[in-house]
Order: C-alpha cells, then structure tokens, then sequence
C-alpha cells in the first residue's frame, strides 16, 4: 500500500508533532509543503479550514487538526502509546498537550516564529513587531523554567517514558531553536531533556529542513549542542 501523504510547513509546530509521532509509529509518509496563504481551492476542499496539517492515507481518508491526527495514528499504531497508558498518565498527557498548543504557541511561537518568519513567508512587508518580540523573548523563559520543574521531578514531560506532551513541546521549541532564540545555557534540566528528544530517529528528519534563505544556527541540527 502506498504511504500516506501530509500537507505540511516547514517551521509549524503543529505539522512538526504529526511528522514525529509518524516517525516514532514508523510509518513512511509523502511530504506535500502547502502553502496556506495561497488558499488553493484543491487544499481547500481537502480542509476546509485551510490549515496545516493535512494527513491523505492511501484510501483517501482525509485528516485535519495536529490533535485529531495524533490520536488517529497512536490508535491504528498502539504499540508504544503515545498518550499514556492509564487514565491519569493520559490526563496529564493531555494537559501539556494542550499548554504547548495554546499557552506555548501563543505566547512564544506565534510571538517569534510568526513575527519573524510567517510573516516573511506570507509576503507580509513590515518586519517583525519588536513589542511581540520582546514578549516571546520573556515569556520563553517561563516555559523553560516549567519544563526544568517538570523534568527534575519525571524523566519525560508526563512521566515515565516518551509521550505526547514531549512531541508537542519539542515541535513548538524546534521551531524557534531555528531562529537560535531558545536560551539554552540559562535552563540547564530544560536542555537535556531536549538533546533526548532531538536524538530520536523520529526527531533527526525535522533538524535537516531548511527554510531557502534562512539558514538555521550551527547548534540546530547538533546532537550534543
Ligand atoms: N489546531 C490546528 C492548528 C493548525 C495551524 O494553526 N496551522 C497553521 C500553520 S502552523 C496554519 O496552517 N495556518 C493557516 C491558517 O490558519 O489559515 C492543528 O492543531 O492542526
């Protein structure tokens, strides 16, 4: 059978967390870049919401939203449940989930991905606001310091092994570790659990995307950065 296709762009989080989870479900995938701005009226049909990401099996089943992808593929692939095996695990799971996706996202990733790169993608002429920069700069600091909470107490975001909440925040701070504005050597517990992450196989592919004219920082794509 042949593989599914994902309607995906380079820097979104939330196109990032699919990828990985497909890679941690080994699961070989055609990758479509969509530019969404463009509204193409055959992506519009495939999701009406017009957003990134889009998963197309082989049959013509058609996904939409990061979340709903997620759960679909830990549910036909539940050899290492990505949610939690029990309901409190999967509870918490779904809380981080859910902070990446909104807190993170609106206070760091929208602030300094959009502001920096979407916006420059979507051929937006005034650069990036300084007022929102400033924000993401400060408010990265607090989810770094959470995260260092969380992983002196646990081995992964949830608990005892790799789940979703890790995807979803190493998809969010792969994004700004792009434009080199994670501030790493300040959030010491934060930093190791990322070099965990970003050795996995499921992780590696991401780190060798670059954006045409927009090389990431020297430590990107760097295991023992
Ligand atoms: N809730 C959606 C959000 C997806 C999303 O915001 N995608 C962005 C790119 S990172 C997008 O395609 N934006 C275009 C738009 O909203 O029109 C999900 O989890 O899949």
């Amino acid at each position: 059978m042949s593989p599914p296709t994902l309607y995906h762009l380079w820097l979104c989080p939330f196109s990032r967390k699919v990828r990985i989870v497909l890679g941690e479900k080994k699961i070989a995938c055609n990758l479509v870049i969509e530019r969404v701005w463009e509204q193409r009226p055959d992506f519009l049909a495939l999701n009406p919401a017009a957003d990134v990401p889009v998963l197309v099996d082989a049959e013509g089943l058609t996904l939409s939203d990061s979340a709903a992808i997620t759960e679909y593929l830990d549910e036909i692939q539940p050899n290492q449940p990505l949610f939690g095996s029990d309901p409190r695990v999967r509870a918490e799971v779904r809380r981080l989930v859910n902070w990446f996706d909104v807190k993170f996202n609106r206070d760091v990733t929208i602030n300094l991905v959009g502001e920096k790169i979407v916006k420059r993608q979507m051929g937006i002429r005034h650069g990036p606001d300084s007022r929102l920069v400033r924000i993401g700069y400060a408010m990265i600091r607090q989810h770094l310091d959470y995260i260092g909470w969380l992983i002196e107490r646990r081995r992964w975001l949830a608990g005892d092994v790799l789940s979703m909440a890790d995807i979803a925040a190493a998809a969010h701070l792969s994004t700004v570790d792009y434009l080199g504005d994670v501030p790493w050597e300040d959030f010491p517990a934060a930093k190791d659990w990322y070099a965990r992450v970003k050795s996995r196989p499921s992780v590696r592919p991401l780190l060798a995307d670059h954006l045409p004219g927009i090389p990431p920082p020297a430590h990107y794509a760097d295991l023992d950065f």
